[in-house]
Formats: C-alpha cells, sequence, structure tokens
C-alpha cells in the first residue's frame, strides 16, 4: 500500500473541517468525481459532501476538454457547496482556488500562484486545475455548486500530458520539491482552507484581496479566448465575480466572464 493510501480510516483521521468532508465518498476508480458527485447534488445531497478517487476514467476540464492522472498519483477530488444565492458561486470557486494555493503554500513551501480564471501555477506551470459546474433547481431556486479539483501530487515528469498549443505546461509536486507528498495530508490541509474562506464568504467577505494578490494573470499582455472573438489587451483587474478585465489598446475596457487566457509578448507602447 502506498504510503498516502486513500481508505476510509485516512480520510476520517484528522479531519478538522466542521462541513467540507463531510460525508466522503471514496473510489478506487470511477469516471469522473463531478460528474458523480453532481448527480448526488440533484438527488439531495447536502453541503460538504466529498468525492475522492485514486483515478479517474473520464475525468473532466473545462469546455469538454480532459484532466489525466495515472492511478494514485493525483489528489482527484470534488466538493459540493450549495451557496445561497446562484450569484456566489463565482466567489465560491475563488474561494476554493484560493484555499488549495494557500494549502499547498503553507503544507510543502511551494510557492503557488493562480492563473485566471481556475489554475494553480508553480513557476508558470500548471499544478492543479479546478473546475465549477453549477446547476440551479428551478422550482426552488437552490443552487449547487461543485467544485473539482485534480492537483498532480506525485506525477512524474514522464506523466505529465503535453501542454496544448501556446498553453501552459505542467508540473507536480514531486518533481517541484523532489520528494513524494503525502496526500491525504495535503487534502487535510486543503479542505480547511477552502472552508475558512467559503464560511467568510458566506458571512459577506468574498477572498478577493487573496484572489487578486495570488494571481500571475494581472498586469501581463494577455490574449482571452472567450466566448466569440479573442480579446487582446492587458489584463487590468477582476470584478467581484472573478469577471477579468482587459483593456484594449484602443483603451476599451472589456470584462470576461470565462476563457483561457494566454500571456503574449507586449505590442509597442503596452507593459
Ligand atoms: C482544468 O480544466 O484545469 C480543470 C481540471 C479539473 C480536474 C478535476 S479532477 C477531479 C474532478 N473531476 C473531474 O472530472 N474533473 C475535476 P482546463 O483548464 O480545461 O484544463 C484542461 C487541460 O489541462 C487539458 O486540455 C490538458 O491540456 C491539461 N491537462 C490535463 N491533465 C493535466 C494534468 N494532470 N496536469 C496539467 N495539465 C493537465
Amino acid at each position: 500500500m502506498p504510503h498516502d493510501a486513500l481508505t476510509a480510516e485516512t480520510l476520517a483521521a484528522h479531519l478538522t473541517t466542521r462541513r467540507l468532508g463531510r460525508p466522503a465518498y471514496l473510489f478506487e476508480t470511477i469516471s469522473s468525481t463531478n460528474a458523480w458527485l453532481m448527480e448526488r447534488a440533484q438527488a439531495g445531497e447536502a453541503e460538504g459532501a466529498l468525492a475522492i478517487t485514486d483515478t479517474q476514467t473520464a475525468g473532466k476540464g473545462r469546455l469538454g476538454r480532459a484532466w489525466q492522472s495515472p492511478p494514485g498519483a493525483g489528489l482527484l477530488f470534488s466538493l459540493l457547496l450549495r451557496p445561497p444565492s446562484p450569484q456566489l458561486a463565482g466567489a465560491a470557486m475563488m474561494a476554493a482556488a484560493v484555499g488549495v494555493a494557500a494549502a499547498v503554500r503553507e503544507t510543502t513551501g511551494a510557492p503557488a500562484r493562480l492563473k485566471w480564471p481556475n489554475d494553480v501555477l508553480l513557476e508558470g506551470r500548471k499544478l492543479a486545475g479546478l473546475l465549477a459546474e453549477s446547476s440551479t433547481n428551478p422550482a426552488t431556486g437552490e443552487t449547487a455548486v461543485v467544485i473539482g479539483i485534480g492537483l498532480n501530487a506525485n506525477l512524474q515528469p514522464d506523466d505529465f500530458p503535453p501542454p496544448p498549443p501556446g498553453g501552459t505546461p505542467a508540473t507536480s509536486l514531486l518533481a517541484f520539491l523532489g520528494h513524494p507528498v503525502d496526500r491525504v495530508a495535503l487534502l487535510h490541509a486543503i479542505l480547511p482552507a477552502i472552508e475558512a474562506r467559503y464560511d467568510a464568504l458566506l458571512a459577506g467577505q468574498p477572498p478577493l484581496a487573496e484572489w487578486r494578490s495570488l494571481l500571475d494573470t494581472l498586469g501581463q499582455p494577455v490574449t482571452v479566448m472567450g466566448v466569440g472573438q479573442p480579446v487582446v489587451g492587458v489584463a487590468e483587474g477582476v470584478a467581484a465575480d472573478g469577471s477579468l478585465l482587459v483593456r484594449r489598446a484602443d483603451g476599451t475596457l472589456v470584462t470576461v466572464a470565462a476563457g483561457d487566457v494566454s500571456l503574449r509578448a507586449p505590442a509597442e507602447g503596452e507593459g
């Protein structure tokens, strides 16, 4: 058994959260923890539920993309949140991303940062990706947000998927630190880090300042591929709902709610 085996016992021991991770559903293999937990959410599962697995056969990225992780090497899990209003879904996602980066920094010392909208980076390489999927019950207006997190804990460089053209290359904690990490210990640091920020959000304090301070993207010349035409400009800020504010060369400010950012060389007069 690997030193950081996911078992009901290791998951339950040292779990300090009040809600997140309770209950925990553990799988050796599953198609996608996000897909499974969204089905449970629609069947009435309570806030805080965790689905975690050693490997996925159809791990999902955003926009129909895939998340790849060899058995036992990654930290692959999803959490169910039920924010009181659908407008809080974006900020809940921020709370999760900031929580992951903060827990990685605190437990391993690795200088994790964020890339808009949902990547955790180590020195410009992708350590983790987050995928939020929401559904709102038309009858009750209740919103379920399933936040999926794939974190490259003990992937070897040979396991990294090739980066998409112009995309971000991968890294792992093993590759960065030079030694394997205990996935369960990392999970036990991440869950309270997310819970603290989510509780603060519910109390009226979204984690915007911390999110902004961790975002590598701000101040950079970017091309954002979203819905419609690419937006080219300088990433100037983020709005309260997490949208990226991009200043075009003609001075106009564009608000981008979703998309993929790539950094580019500054044009003349920029940056
Ligand atoms: C994401 O999508 O980064 C969100 C990934 C979320 C995965 C978790 S795992 C648990 C839960 N259950 C699921 O089914 N999903 C969530 P996106 O920004 O679209 O990035 C996907 C792209 O990242 C792919 O097209 C690849 O280019 C790249 N990629 C795939 N696997 C990777 C890995 N292990 N490390 C780094 N990059 C990867």
